[in-house]
């Protein structure tokens, strides 16, 4: 096929996404990236982003299989975030999922951290409000996308994580019902291109959990899919999101299609700022 993939089963592969026509896939600011941790910089303008009805449970509009992710789309206009030292307010459009194989401990996230790939990646993905979507791919910081790697957590007996014993000492962890409600859509979508509404009450903040969102890396990149736009502000957040391994492997095991993440990117001359020291 002449569409762009992530294997060698079409003409377009990674390294020919460049090839493309009306591509940018062969920039200097391309992105994933490794984050190499010992050359990060300490940012002190890199505080906590503000996150606007991220509670709100109603926000998903559908959930699609786009034949390279999955991705669920947000009504317009209602979520944002700001802070963080965007330096703009951003409209949340939609998030979707990187994802390895279907073996339990996968690599499949597309950015790395010391060269760790974790099993999957988030990505929430902003638009400039003062931007039309046109002009937010043409502008280096057009468009912010938040990435969370993903990783298991042991599979619990019950599905009612009230039950469970919670101090100081443990672990950060995502709200399983909600993963539960969103994972419950995927058999739903098997076919390429195929939408499922969204009626069950889905929160991003319920996704996330008691995830860190204080600590994260910053530097300017590209779209991770072609046409690679390099109009995009990276925000990792050191610290995974929990989810059970089950949940996870329902990623693949439905959309049919395994490994979708770009390798790393050169870094050239780019700085990784952190919030964190
Ligand atoms: S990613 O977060 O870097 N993996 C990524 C990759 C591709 C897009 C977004 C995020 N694509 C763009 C499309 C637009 C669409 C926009 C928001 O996503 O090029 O057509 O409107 O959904
Ligand atoms: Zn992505």
């Amino acid at each position: 096929s002449s569409h762009w993939c992530y294997d060698d089963h079409c003409h377009f592969s990674p390294s020919k996404w460049q090839l493309l026509p009306q591509s940018y896939c062969g920039g200097e600011l391309q992105s994933p990236i490794n984050i190499d941790t010992r050359n990060t910089l300490k940012d002190n303008h890199l505080k906590e982003f503000t996150y606007t009805k991220f509670d709100e449970k109603h926000a998903i509009k559908y959930i699609t299989n786009t034949g390279e992710a999955v991705k669920c789309v947000l009504k317009e206009d209602l979520l944002e975030v700001s802070g963080g030292g965007l330096g703009h307010v951003y409209s949340t459009l939609q998030f979707h999922f990187h994802w390895g194989s279907r073996s339990p401990d996968s690599e499949g996230s597309e950015h790395t951290v010391d060269s760790h790939r974790y099993p999957m990646e988030m990505h929430i993905v902003n638009k400039r409000k003062d931007l039309s979507l046109e002009d937010a791919i043409k502008t280096p910081n057009g468009l912010a996308v938040l990435g969370f790697f993903i990783e298991a957590k042991e599979s619990t007996k019950s599905s009612d994580e009230s039950h469970h014993e919670t101090g100081p000492t443990s672990k950060p962890t995502s709200d399983i019902d909600a993963w539960k409600r969103l994972t419950s859509y995927l058999p739903h979508i098997q076919n390429i291109s195929s939408k499922a509404n969204v009626t069950e009450e889905i929160s991003i903040d319920d996704l996330l959990g008691d995830v860190n969102r204080a600590v994260f890396y910053r530097y300017n990149g590209s779209l991770t899919t072609p046409s690679c736009n390099e109009a995009v502000v990276w925000t990792i957040f050191k610290e995974s999101i929990k989810v059970d391994k089950d949940m996870m492997m329902l990623f693949p095991t439905h959309a049919g299609y395994e490994n979708v993440f770009r390798p790393a990117q050169a870094l050239n001359n780019r700085k990784i700022f952190t919030s964190a020291s």
